[in-house]
């Protein structure tokens, strides 16, 4: 019943809650009415903060090591047994291949849970045996405590990979929390409700309220006066209001906002890989990736190749039924959000751009007509001024511009507000290492795209976010230590 996802509840204390009124999610793939999923007012929201207090309060923030990891590793089988149900609730939210919900979305969701047991299984903090000029000694040590009571706020782009990537942290560290997925992507979370509850989370650690943003249960959930903390992944403009939010009360934020990422190809690049990684980079899940590239650099005695190379590319990708095997790529994950893409695509045409592949909306027949549709689109002839290669389209499209020297190079690329990722490709690594290091954004790549390592450092810097997750890094985050000081 709580699971029924055409019948989309919120999750409190333990309990599947229906909402005062529903609202319809739409499928992006044709339109239809996918499910009716119950908003949650203050009031529901409140209820889920008193709970997942109650729940730290009541033993949840006491539990050891041990046991934690004990429940994260019953959530991962949990998540493995259901593999397929994830897979099905991901694809039927927003539309995207199975084949790539099943490799990214969900299989990601597993190692989230699966690394952070072991993380933090395996990482300690400080401590320092101090001996001070007067021949004082003493040892320093520092304990870690959960951060409290969370609120985690998450878009629609990789729903169940970007919920669990705080999840997973958030509870291997012993905190409660307050999850508020994204409108147009309810299932998942309400699915890992249930998974929760079957692997023993004691009521009120895993909590989920759904809605929109603001004036709705977002906004309720950032802005309540019993939040501890809040981590985001969405929009540079939300987190700005976000971080707004919590100023009164002055608590600690992680934002994982959007970026506007560059690829730099140098002529001595391995043209058939960096065609095939730039592919990749552009398209993969429709450019709706925060990590996508939307700005190609391209040294120019290859710059031909590569925008022919690359508009092959995109001219065989293949549009259609996210259940067939042949699918290569989803629809947009809206009416609303085709309509800003849209409006890209027209405004680089304005600014003069020769559009090398793409540009419109396909005809893919009366079923799918009615979906989120837009064709993968390359551009040529435009320059860092243009607005459609300064800001987030978040769509199937890039620039593709030409450059001469390494310096202008990166000139170029760092010529952004936002700094999240980039790629650089060459077959001299001495390059490779000097241009990544020039890079200014979170991640820099050498001959690849989107290769994790969860140990390491994700974030952004500028508009791109605030904070690193990942390992260590969000262990910092998800803590909050108390030094001890004994004098010995
Ligand atoms: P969004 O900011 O519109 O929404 C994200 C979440 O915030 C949703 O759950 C939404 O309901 C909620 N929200 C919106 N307004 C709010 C408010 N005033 N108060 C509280 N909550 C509010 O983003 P989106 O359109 O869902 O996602 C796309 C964006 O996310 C892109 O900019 C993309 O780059 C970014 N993104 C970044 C990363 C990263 O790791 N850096 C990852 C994925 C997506
Ligand atoms: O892979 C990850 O850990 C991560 N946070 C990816 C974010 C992708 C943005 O859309």
């Amino acid at each position: 019943m709580g699971t029924d996802l055409h019948q989309i509840r919120n999750f409190v204390d333990g309990a599947f809650v229906d909402g005062p009124t529903t609202f319809e999610k739409v499928s992006p793939v044709d339109g239809s009415v996918a499910a009716d999923v119950h908003l949650a007012d203050s009031f529901i929201v409140d209820r889920a903060v008193q709970a997942a207090r109650r729940a730290l309060n009541s033993g949840w923030g006491a539990t050891t090591v041990p046991e934690r990891v004990a429940l994260l590793r019953r959530v991962t089988d949990g998540i493995e047994a259901r593999f397929e149900d994830f897979v099905e609730a991901e694809v039927r939210d927003t539309g995207k291949p199975a084949t790539l919900a099943r490799q990214l979305d969900v299989g990601r969701a597993v190692v989230n849970f699966r690394q952070f047991a072991d993380t933090v299984s395996s990482e300690g903090l400080d401590s320092f045996l101090t001996e001070l000029p007067d021949g004082r000694k003493a040892l320093n040590y520092a304990v870690a405590k959960p951060l409290g009571v969370l609120a985690i706020v998450v878009p629609w782009n990789l729903p169940l990979l970007l919920l669990t990537w705080k999840v997973a942290p958030a509870l291997a560290c012993g905190n409660a929390v307050i999850v508020k997925p994204s409108e147009e992507t309810p299932s998942t979370a309400t699915l890992l409700a249930k998974v929760m509850a079957d692997a023993g989370a004691p009521a009120g650690v895993y909590n989920v309220v759904h809605g929109f943003g603001a004036s709705s249960a977002g906004e309720f959930l950032t802005t309540h006066p019993d939040i501890d903390g809040v981590t985001f992944t969405g929009e540079s403009s939300t987190g700005s209001t976000i971080m707004r939010a919590v100023a009164p009360r002055v608590r600690p934020v992680s934002f994982e906002l959007g970026g506007k990422n560059a690829a730099v190809v140098f002529a001595d690049a391995d043209l058939d890989a960096t065609i095939e990684g730039l592919g990749r980079s552009v398209f993969t899940n429709t450019g709706q990736v925060c990590l996508c590239t939307e700005r190609i650099y391209v040294q120019r005695p290859v710059f031909d190749s590569i925008a022919e190379g690359l508009a092959g590319f995109a001219k065989n990708l293949v549009l259609g039924d996210p259940h067939q095997e042949s699918t290569t790529t989803g629809p947009l994950i809206s009416q609303a959000h085709r309509a800003k893409v849209s409006s890209y695509l027209d405004l680089a045409v304005e600014a003069g751009a020769e559009v090398l592949v793409g540009g419109g909306i396909p005809d893919l027949g009366a079923n799918l007509n009615g979906g989120a549709w837009i064709e993968p689109t390359l551009w040529a002839g435009l320059d860092n001024t243009a607005r459609v290669v300064r800001e987030e389209v978040f769509g199937p499209v890039a620039a593709i511009v030409p450059f001469d020297s390494e310096e202008e190079a990166v000139r170029l690329a760092n010529d952004t507000d936002y700094g999240l990722a980039s790629a650089v490709w060459t077959t001299n690594l001495q390059r490779g290492h000097r241009v990544a290091q020039q890079m200014r954004v979170g991640m820099s790549w050498v001959n690849t795209w989107y290769l994790r390592d969860l140990r390491s450092p994700f974030g952004g810097v500028g508009l791109s976010g605030i904070g690193r997750e990942g390992g260590r890094h969000s262990l910092a985050f998800y803590t909050e230590p108390t030094n001890v000081c004994v004098q010995l």
